[in-house]
């Protein structure tokens, strides 16, 4: 594989970021434009005990996103994005933000010298992804409306030259967040996955996500997929499962929704941008989009840390949520390997992890009582 050169970080040499890993998949950036924090490479880690509750033979795995170096996903698309505007002489970076988004564009927006100015619903964003935009320098403009609203304006300024938009209606965005896929395949050893399943908000994602796998399988099959490994899956993709959490999920209902309401805030998105491309994604994968509840989410979410040790932010767990209830109504027959992108860290969102999870309790400093409370 010429293209995406399917290194895993640090095991023949350094870990170079997206760009530079990439650049054969990618619009061009000129070298001394790059900016990077290193960003991708993440783990795709298996889920062994989350596979057994989902079902008989199920081998779930999940991309742990949430290491990237600002926490989320975006930051492989923000690479190219923040790139792409310092080559062309931009002053200064503009998003809408659920918060992940505004983390990211601060980050690499200062390390390329750029100005940043985010657009944030005001109280709806997690404390983390809030501090992150602020220590980065980034203006942060909190408006009393909701996200739909925030990029709608966003959008009223993307003819203003010297600020570039990098919400994931900027296709340099979506071209960087479908090197996940690329560095899926490579995990599992140049096999496709049967399934990948996403958390859905303005759909960025899941339309790049897809975007990967299918040039990615039309360049192996044109090639007739030298190696072993790759010649059995050469022209494979993976069924999309897209989850939007219940109270904010206008592409399963067919119908923008005025007043998304989730915990999920990461999610709380009523009028996703990539509308069309989750489409795409689910009709030409085979796949579907469906809803999980927010107790769905919170559920996933505890398991995936108590059971797996594996921390994430909640929006991120409606990608595992959706596919344990899938795998309860009895509806992965004939899926095997199934990857479970986890967008973002856990410690974004740290007052949710301490209201869902055991009280501490208090106890005298006397070692009596400790070895009493301990050993009872
Ligand atoms: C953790 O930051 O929209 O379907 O403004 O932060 O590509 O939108 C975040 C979205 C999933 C949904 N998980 O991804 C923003 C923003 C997490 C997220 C999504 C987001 P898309």
């Amino acid at each position: 594989m010429s293209a995406a050169k399917e290194g895993a970080k640090g095991s023949v040499a350094a870990w170079r970021g997206v760009v530079r890993e990439f650049r054969a998949i990618l619009p061009e950036i000129p070298e001394d434009a790059v900016v990077t924090l290193l960003e991708g490479g993440t783990p795709l880690v298996p889920m062994p005990a989350l596979s057994r509750r989902a079902g008989l033979g199920l081998d779930l795995h999940v991309k742990i996103e949430g290491q990237n170096p600002t926490g989320s996903f975006k930051d492989r698309g923000m690479t190219v994005a923040v790139s792409r505007a310092k080559a062309r002489g931009a002053k200064a970076v503009l998003c809408a933000s659920t918060g992940n988004t505004s983390a990211s564009a601060a980050a690499y927006a200062a390390r390329a010298g750029l100005r940043c100015v985010v657009v944030i619903p005001e109280g709806q964003i997690a404390l983390g992804k809030l501090a992150q935009a602020m220590i980065y320098g980034a203006r942060v403009l909190a408006i009393r409306g909701n996200f739909d609203r925030a990029l709608e304006l966003v959008r009223s300024m993307s003819e203003e030259g010297s600020v570039v938009v990098v919400n994931s209606i900027n296709p340099d965005r979506i071209q960087g967040q479908k090197t996940v896929a690329y560095e899926v395949v490579q995990a599992l050893g140049g096999r496709v996955p049967d399934a990948h399943a996403l958390p859905v908000g303005n759909a960025g994602n899941i339309t790049a996500t897809w975007k990967g796998y299918e040039e990615r399988a039309a360049v192996a099959s044109a090639s007739g997929a030298s190696g072993a490994a790759a010649s059995a899956s050469a022209g494979a993709r993976p069924k999309m499962l897209g989850f939007q959490a219940e109270g904010a999920a206008p592409i399963v209902r067919g119908a923008r929704v005025e007043d998304p309401m989730t915990i999920a805030t990461a999610i709380k998105i009523g009028n996703p941008a990539s509308w069309k491309g989750a489409l795409d994604a689910r009709d030409r994968s085979g796949g579907l989009i469906e809803t999980v509840t927010d107790d769905e989410i919170l559920g996933a979410y505890q398991a995936l840390a108590e059971v797996e040790g594996i921390f994430v932010e909640p929006a991120s767990a409606a990608s595992v949520a959706g596919v344990l209830k899938l795998g309860a109504q009895g509806r992965l027959k004939g899926l095997h390997t199934i990857v479970c992108t986890v967008t973002g860290h856990g410690l974004k969102d740290p007052e949710r992890a301490v209201s869902v999870s055991k009280a501490v309790e208090k106890v005298e400093d006397d070692p009596e009582v400790l070895r009493r409370v301990i050993l009872e």
